[in-house]
């Protein structure tokens, strides 16, 4: 098995289409540490860690260097290092920033591990490679500027939209539910209030929002409060999604055991990598939750192809005008490529346009 020899990292700003405003705060760009694990057979993994707040991007970036001193020179075995990692750092934890600086390496480690093996990551994982239905995932927009937005994603050919609500008021939720739903047709909307609201408005808001057919409410109430998340998904009609801030499948397998939500959506990083992720699958597989993905769509690609639950796609084009191809959608939908490893390459120019710092 190959060694690791090193492991680069690049922080960034990379450009997306249209700021993100949520009820939780606003993206203009997003930060990311662009990560290279070289190994000593000549194979380069990459992956990229997030953190939305460019103020503790350089954290992200010295901790996944940290992480990196503490395996150079130790087998590249993806498992290997995820089981390494995890003694090493009980003490400390796993948690937040330590967290997602762990799923970034995993998945660079995952792809090194593919590319090495010639294959892309859906055959490494043994899966055959599948499409996903796609919902476009955007910000907050009010019920006229949402128009414009429902009539993107009818355009790019989506089988669902995603906003944000979690406006000062329950009517202009509404307003901007209903603006989207007549552009959107039979297409599915869903709606995101990013942990915005208490228990009391999340009770009020989700049961007026009951009765207009939406796919899922997601996050109405702070991510690690199960107990509000169970009450809810028992009164409303609705399913409740939740499961990008589950740091780790361990945060997924306790809100399993207080029948927190309906559908569960793990971020590929914060579920800490390929290694991660596929122990949420197991959990959803046992329960039989459908599961989706949460940004990340080139990992997410790979990853729903063995993820018996595989539920809906979720695309937020994070890294896209960083990379050489980035993973587009094929009639609505979208598909891992068959090239070795994730199959994502950094466009040089555009990285070093986009350098932080
Ligand atoms: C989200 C993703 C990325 C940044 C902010 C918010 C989000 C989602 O909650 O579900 O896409
Ligand atoms: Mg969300």
């Amino acid at each position: 098995m190959a060694r690791i020899e090193a492991i680069h990292t690049t922080a960034v700003l990379a450009p997306i289409r249209r700021p993100i405003r949520t009820a939780s705060g606003m993206i203009g760009s997003f930060p990311l540490v662009l990560i290279d694990v070289v190994t000593d057979e000549g194979i380069t993994g990459r992956a990229y860690a997030q953190v939305y707040l460019p103020d503790l991007l350089p954290a992200l970036e010295a901790t996944v260097r940290s992480l990196g001193r503490l395996v150079v020179g130790r087998s590249a075995a993806p498992r290997d290092v995820y089981d390494f990692l995890m003694r090493r750092l009980r003490l400390w934890g796993v948690k937040n920033t330590t967290c997602t600086a762990m799923g970034g390496l995993d998945m660079a480690l995952w792809d090194a591990h593919a590319k090495s093996r010639n294959e892309p990551l859906y055959a490494t994982l043994g899966a055959e490679p599948r499409s996903f239905q796609t919902y476009y995932s955007v910000g907050l927009y009010d019920a006229k500027s949402v128009i414009e937005i429902a009539e993107e994603a009818v355009a790019g050919n989506y089988a669902g939209l995603k906003i944000k609500l979690g406006f000062d008021t329950l009517a202009e939720d509404m307003a901007a539910v209903r603006a989207a739903k007549k552009v959107l047709g039979d297409r599915s909307l869903m709606v995101d209030y990013n942990q915005s609201l208490t228990f009391a408005e999340a009770m009020v808001r989700c049961r007026a929002l009951d009765g207009e057919g939406l796919a899922w409410i997601e996050e109405p109430v702070l991510a690690p409060d199960y107990a509000s998340a169970a009450k809810l998904a028992a009164a409303l009609t609705t399913p409740l999604q939740i499961g990008e801030n589950f740091n780790g499948p361990e945060e997924m397998q306790a809100a399993l055991a207080v029948d927190a939500m309906d559908y569960v959506m793990p971020d590929p990083q914060f579920i800490r990598g390929v290694s991660g992720w596929l122990e949420a699958a197991a959990l959803a597989r046992h329960v039989n939750m459908p599961m989706s993905s949460h940004t990340f769509v080139e990992a997410s690609a790979h990853l729903l192809c063995a993820t018996p639950t595989a539920h809906w796609l979720e695309h937020m084009d994070v890294a896209g005008q960083l990379l050489l191809e980035p993973f587009s959608l094929v009639d609505g939908r979208v598909a891992p490529p068959a090239r070795p490893g994730l199959g994502i390459d950094w466009n040089p120019d555009a990285v070093a346009k986009h350098r932080a710092g």
